[in-house]
């Protein structure tokens, strides 16, 4: 097998160095970022590292041969790539994961999604090591479905208020009203809602409508001190769910007023995030709602994605608990409390690797 490596200033250049030297047939075995020369670590110079083959059954010696690669790597996860004219440097996706081997290759897929790209590395050589130890996929699927299920946390607040804030649309207040419903009529606990979402009169309606089914108490708070008299109120209640308008929450000067009157150590502040939404997405509304002191997630609408990877990712992310799951727009049904076990395995079906 003849193996070339080329070092040059740029991946361009380095491509038309292996399509000149090694010709069309090439494979690129492995890319790395590298900086040579300069003095104690100054003045170095950036440059590309590349090693191409040329070399029947490319692929699984491609595989072979990346995943001993040590040093940290910089790989190429698409198919060892013939180089021709037209393609270049701008099909090449640059990630450190080891190559899978054929029968894993859904895998592979699988962890060049946004949501555990910051994870590929480690994954894809947990799934390597356990399908070489049993020769399996199953072994494999076997070994990821652990690993998710260590690392999620899925946790029932216990708080007597529970708040729910979020970006519009998401689901805040059927989910309140699901809640309410399941705590009600399952756990027998006196229930009592207050909104603070008075901006759409339709808002405080929708609502209103669930109160009446479930003959709750509803309190509207236009303000932090209306707020404190409606916990007056429904100071008999068990549990008090509180319905948001996710615009309150992006104004500083509301959460400031809202953490000063309010004793946060007896509410569990969850932020929901719908499932349908991009992982990069999701990753900015969190950012917009980290400064508060959230104890835990709530994922909503996993009837409509077959991504449900995203409350793995989001859980190496923000080290929140997931508090429930809703499954669709029925009330009270669509709501559910996985432990992680079943929510591993819910995640590794809807990805379709079982
Ligand atoms: N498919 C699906 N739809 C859902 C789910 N949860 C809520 N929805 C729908 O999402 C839409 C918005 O729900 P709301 O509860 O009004 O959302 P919200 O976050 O309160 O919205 P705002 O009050 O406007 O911020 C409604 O059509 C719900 O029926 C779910 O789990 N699955
Ligand atoms: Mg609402």
């Amino acid at each position: 097998m003849m193996v070339k490596k080329i070092v040059a200033d740029t991946m361009g250049e380095a491509m038309e160095r292996v399509k000149r030297e090694l010709g069309e047939d090439a494979v690129i075995l492995n890319t790395r970022n590298i900086k040579v020369g300069g003095l104690f670590g100054f003045f170095q110079q950036k440059k590309v590292e590349l090693v191409a083959t040329l070399e029947e059954n490319k692929k699984e010696q491609a595989a072979t041969l990346v995943s001993k690669t040590t040093e940290n790597p910089v790989r190429t996860v698409q198919e060892p790539a013939r180089i021709r004219p037209d393609e270049q440097e701008a099909k090449v996706v640059m990630t450190t994961m080891p190559r899978l081997p054929e029968p894993l290759i859904a895998y592979e897929q699988l962890l060049l999604e946004p949501s555990v790209s910051s994870m590929a590395e480690e994954l894809s050589e947990l799934i390597l090591s356990s399908y070489y130890r049993t020769n399996d996929t199953a072994g494999a699927v076997e070994a990821l479905r652990s690993r998710i299920v260590r690392d999620l946390k899925v946790e029932t607040p216990e708080s007597r208020f529970i708040m729910l804030v979020g970006p519009t649309g998401v689901g805040k207040t059927t989910t309140i009203a699901k809640l309410a419903a399941d705590y009600q009529l399952n756990k027998g606990m006196k229930v009592g809602l207050i909104t603070t979402d008075t901006y759409r009169i339709a808002a405080v309606e929708q609502l209103r409508t669930y109160a009446e089914i479930l003959s709750l108490p509803l309190e509207v708070a236009y303000d932090a001190a209306e707020f404190e008299a409606a916990k007056v109120r429904l100071q008999d209640c068990d549990v008090i769910l509180v319905d948001t308008a996710g615009r309150n929450f992006r104004d500083a000067g509301y959460v400031r007023q809202l953490e000063r009157r309010h004793d946060f150590s007896d509410t569990s502040l969850l932020l929901v995030l719908s499932l349908t939404a991009k992982f990069k997405d999701i990753e900015k509304i969190f950012a917009q709602f980290r400064h508060l002191p959230l104890a835990g997630l709530i994922y909503t609408k996993a009837d409509e994605t077959s991504d449900l990877l995203t409350i793995f990712g989001m859980t190496d992310k923000t080290d929140l608990p997931v508090a429930w799951l809703t499954t669709g727009q029925e009330v009270p049904e669509d709501l559910c409390q996985p432990d992680a076990e079943r929510l591993a395995s819910m995640i590794i079906e809807k990805e379709g690797l079982r």
